[in-house]
């Protein structure tokens, strides 16, 4: 089952300035920092909140560092501002295959690396109500739920 938020990913064109906007006015600090090439990103998590599974719920913020990224090309499209949400669970590739049982596209056959090593896949948000989606299982050991 899927039994938290895990994160919401937020799309910035610059993300010192950002993590210092939520710091500053919120009061949210950044748990941790990381690039991943493959999505071509350097991110920064914000912890909000642990959860009752044993994870953490996080904010996740997204800088693009190629103009061929998915996120470039969305704010290319949009702006900044919110451009996926992910909920967590403790087996990504079972609720991944039960969802695309239901006939929802799944992007990856294969879950990716994600934030904090965690594994991740995602939801096709034209199969999922406007809403790009992702699935994430936390790193063994790692802050996610069990
Ligand atoms: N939320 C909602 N709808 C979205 C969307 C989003 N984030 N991104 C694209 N769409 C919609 C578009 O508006 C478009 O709709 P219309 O046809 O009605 O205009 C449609 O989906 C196709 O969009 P596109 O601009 O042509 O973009 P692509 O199909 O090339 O890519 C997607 C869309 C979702 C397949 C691609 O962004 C992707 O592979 N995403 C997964 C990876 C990712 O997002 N990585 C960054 C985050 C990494 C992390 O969280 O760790
Ligand atoms: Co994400």
């Amino acid at each position: 089952p899927l039994t938290r938020i895990d994160h919401i990913g937020i799309a910035c064109r610059d993300l010192d300035e950002t993590v210092e906007f939520y710091r500053a006015t919120y009061g949210f600090e950044v748990f941790h920092t990381e690039t991943n090439e493959e999505q071509g990103v350097r991110e920064a998590m914000l912890k909000i909140n642990d959860t009752g599974d044993g994870g953490a719920s996080y904010l996740q913020l997204l800088e693009p560092i190629r103009e061929d990224s998915a996120i470039a090309k969305w704010m290319a499209k949009n702006g900044e501002g919110v451009h996926h949400i992910a909920f967590g669970t403790a087996d990504v590739v079972t609720v991944t295959d039960d969802i695309v049982g239901k006939g929802i596209r799944s992007l990856y056959e294969q879950p990716r690396r994600g934030s904090m090593g965690s594994t991740i896949n995602f939801l096709h948000p034209k199969d999922a109500h406007g809403v790009l989606v992702e699935l994430v299982q936390a790193a063994e050991g790692g802050d996610g739920g069990e």
